[in-house]
């Protein structure tokens, strides 16, 4: 177990106190994200039983081919939970959390999601518990998981400002509760994310503790193609594939992308990301053969403070 609240005090101090000493420091501000997935772990067992996943043995840790750097992974399975994985970046100027859950298919429960990007001076986050299915037509799901939930949104939303324009697709893999920011690096900032991330994962153990397991076989070949469909988007258009890429190289980057981080993108169907995604054509408001725009979009929050949905 590593860094605490009280190790980011300390590196401050030791940053500020090098600092007047006349030393240049790149980096001078610089958090832990393992004390986030420390808890979840924690909290993970307090309800049932983690076990290790298959992976683990293959994808543990690396060091960056520049030798600065270093990558952590940990993955686990439980009776409802496909792969629990994590990935911790750290390097001499960033940190980085990637850390998914994917239940089993027999459930229908959203997929818990937190990537962070951290640097000395900025940040890039997405917390969310990712729907599976259709919210924004599909008010029976949208109700089932996220009806209670909006006031816990509507908390973040204060700290958390929308961060701008995205990709537009990716708002379809997004709740009303998605904390989507960018901000300024700072200790404060720090504390209420680990909190709305602790917050997050707890509400989100608890749907996935009162999920009962479908047996139509018609539900569950539903929620697999959904989680073949977002598997599908994030093993080709993460927007942290070009960090790993620099880091690992293309083919170690390409393998942990679709063995690891988007495991089953290969195994769970057989459909491309043209048969999913046929209107994408690529990032700039490029206009879709029905006219659509799929290129960036939602300058403000699209979800109103009810949880409709009323786009740009
Ligand atoms: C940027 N990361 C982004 C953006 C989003 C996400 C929405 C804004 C830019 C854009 O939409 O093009 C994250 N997008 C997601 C997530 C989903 C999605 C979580 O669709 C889920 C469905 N980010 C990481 C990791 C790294 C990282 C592991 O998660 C680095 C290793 C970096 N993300 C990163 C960087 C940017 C970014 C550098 C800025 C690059 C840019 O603006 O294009």
């Amino acid at each position: 177990k590593s860094s605490s609240s009280s190790s980011f005090s300390f590196q401050q101090h030791t940053v500020q106190s090098l600092k007047r000493r006349g030393f240049s420091i790149q980096s001078c501000f610089s958090v832990s994200y393992h004390k986030f997935v420390d808890f979840a772990l924690d909290q993970t067992s307090l309800h049932t039983q983690l076990l290790p996943s298959p992976l683990q043995e293959k994808y543990n840790s690396i060091n960056s081919n520049d030798g600065k750097g270093a990558l952590s992974m940990l993955s686990f399975e439980t009776d409802k939970i496909r792969l629990l994985r994590s990935l911790i970046i750290e390097t001499e100027t960033m940190q980085v959390l990637d850390f998914t859950v994917f239940p089993k298919a027999e459930y229908d429960v959203p997929i818990f999601c937190a990537n962070f990007f951290t640097t000395a001076k900025t940040n890039i986050v997405v917390l969310d518990l990712n729907p599976l299915h259709d919210i924004i037509n599909q008010n029976d799901y949208k109700e089932k998981y996220f009806k209670s939930l909006i006031p816990l949104g509507l908390k973040y939303a204060e700290h958390f400002p929308w961060g701008g324009k995205l990709t537009s697709e990716s708002i379809k893999f997004f709740s009303p509760i998605v904390i989507w920011t960018r901000f300024t690096s700072s200790s404060q900032k720090y504390e209420v994310l680990y909190s709305a991330f602790r917050d997050y994962y707890k509400v989100w153990l608890e749907l996935i503790d009162a999920a009962v397991k479908e047996t139509d076989e018609y539900q569950i070949f539903r929620n697999l193609e959904a989680q073949h469909r977002y598997l599908t988007w994030r093993a080709e258009k993460d927007p942290g594939q070009g960090v790993l890429k620099k880091l690992t190289g293309d083919r170690l980057a390409k393998d942990l992308l679709r063995s690891f981080l988007f495991n089953g993108v290969d195994e769970l169907g057989s459909k491309t990301f043209d048969d999913y995604f046929p209107h994408y054509h690529g990032e700039e408001g490029t206009l879709n053969k029905n006219g659509g725009n799929v290129g960036k979009s939602f300058e403000n929050r699209p979800w109103d403070a009810s949880g409709k949905f009323r786009g740009q």
